[in-house]
């Protein structure tokens, strides 16, 4: 089914056209309401009249995490709180989240570009869908609930953990749809070929994304349950899950360009690179009120391609990311950048400055330790000491990734010393 057909399938021109317009408004809403844009332009010299068209968007200055963090909590916000109806929030490099607000407009249209992944998965009236995603300040419940709720579809807004209940409702609801990261329900089907039980199971599809995931990863989960996968993508920086998503096809994830103006950047030079090749994937929002970013950076590495997909829908496609141009981490759909970690532990003290991050995935469950040196004292100390010691740093670090880590305390010099930039992360999950 094609939910919207209208806007989906519109002609290049016409597409190309609508952006224009809604990028000038967009440009003037936050020239007039935003002081840290209006400031940054007039440092470059642009009025708002001198952005015409979507032609004109590489006059305008790039927006960074490092810019939300510098205006935390609100003074990027482009409406009075009044108008504010909902926050979320997600990690920041260091100790400071990044906090995401929306209008009611902004939440309705979050709702309706959920709907159409939905819609384009083949999801409708008659399905129940078990939204796995967490819900709370992280976006992937609350956006996956809402959209399905609009279109119709029976929520089971099951929230992330307690696999065994996951799958007690997944079997006694028959739910025919999941929304989850790729690498947990990798796990569920793990847990259910154990029980023997994979044909109590009724889905029909699924929609995974909020961490990389890889072509063998889909082909495994479509060929374990006989579902179709499809690939959600989306960053609680510019709206949340639903930025992007893929079709029946699977030839890339259609950026829904009436509300999201992609641009792929070379990460060196930051200009634009031709259409098929690969760079960094740069939104500017064009129709949110609450929270409107202009070219953000979001460090994803993807290409772009503008042909008509063989279902007839004409929005831009990304292709399956293949990484990122920082250092962050995504695990277990969270994410976490090292000097999150550091910060962490160095506002605990007692630790010395070198640490190493050990990621893997074990059953399909990414696991998370970290390696810190102590002084010789604590290993010469009581072993009660030391174990006190390293369930502190464990709480510590739980709190400020919100995340179980495994903690493993060392003698100094343990850790690797480098001449050059250090490795502070081992990832060692191989994603085939
Ligand atoms: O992960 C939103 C989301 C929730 C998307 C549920 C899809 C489903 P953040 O926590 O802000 O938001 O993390 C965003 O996760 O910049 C990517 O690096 C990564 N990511 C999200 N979806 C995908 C995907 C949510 N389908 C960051 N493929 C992004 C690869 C993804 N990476």
């Amino acid at each position: 089914m094609i939910w919207n057909e209208t806007k989906e399938c519109m002609d290049r021109d016409q597409i190309k056209h609508m952006q224009g317009i809604r990028l000038r408004k967009l440009v003037e809403r936050i020239y007039h309401n935003v002081p840290y844009y209006r400031k940054k332009m007039q440092k470059l010299g642009i009025e708002p009249w001198d952005i015409n068209g979507v032609e004109d968007i590489e006059k305008l200055p790039f927006t960074t995490k490092e810019d939300l963090r510098d205006n935390y909590p609100f003074d990027l916000f482009a409406i009075p709180m009044s108008e504010v109806i909902r926050l979320h929030a997600s990690s920041g490099t260091t100790g400071k989240a990044t906090v995401v607000g929306y209008s009611r407009r902004d939440i309705d249209i979050w709702k309706e570009c959920v709907t159409r992944v939905l819609a384009m998965a083949g999801i409708g009236k008659d399905d129940k869908i078990q939204v796995s995603y967490g819900y709370g300040l992280f976006t992937g419940g609350l956006g996956l609930h809402y959209g399905a709720e609009n279109l119709g579809a029976t929520v089971v807004p099951m929230s992330t953990s307690n696999t065994k209940k996951q799958i007690t409702m997944m079997e006694d609801f028959e739910c025919t749809s999941v929304a989850c990261t790729p690498s947990y329900l990798l796990h569920l089907i793990e847990e259910i070929k154990g029980k023997g039980d994979l044909d109590k199971v009724k889905l029909k599809s699924a929609i995974c994304g909020g961490e990389p995931w890889t072509a063998n990863m889909r082909d495994n989960i479509e060929e374990s349950l006989g579902i179709k996968a499809y690939d959600i993508y989306g960053l609680s920086e510019i709206m949340g899950p639903g930025v992007a998503a893929d079709c029946y096809y699977h030839k890339g994830l259609h950026i829904y360009e009436d509300h999201f103006l992609p641009e792929i950047v070379d990460t060196e030079t930051l200009k634009q690179v031709p259409e098929g090749e690969q760079g960094e994937l740069v939104i500017t929002t064009l129709t949110k009120e609450a929270f409107p970013l202009i070219r953000y950076r979001t460090k994803d590495l993807t290409s772009i391609s503008y042909d008509r997909c063989d279902c007839g829908r004409t929005f831009a496609r990304i292709s399956r990311f293949t990484g990122r141009s920082d250092d962050m981490l995504v695990i277990r759909g969270v994410n976490v950048f090292p000097s999150q970690v550091e910060s962490a532990l160095l506002e605990l003290g007692e630790t010395k400055p070198y640490y190493l991050i050990i990621v893997d995935r074990i059953d399909n469950m990414d696991t998370f330790e970290v390696w810190v040196e102590v002084d010789e004292k604590f290993f010469s100390d009581e072993i009660r000491e030391l174990e006190k010691l390293r369930q502190k740093i464990a709480h510590g670090l739980k709190q400020a990734l919100g995340l179980t880590v495994k903690v493993k305390l060392v003698e100094p010099k343990t850790i690797e010393r480098t001449s050059g930039k250090s490795t502070r992360v081992i990832d060692k999950r191989v994603l085939v």
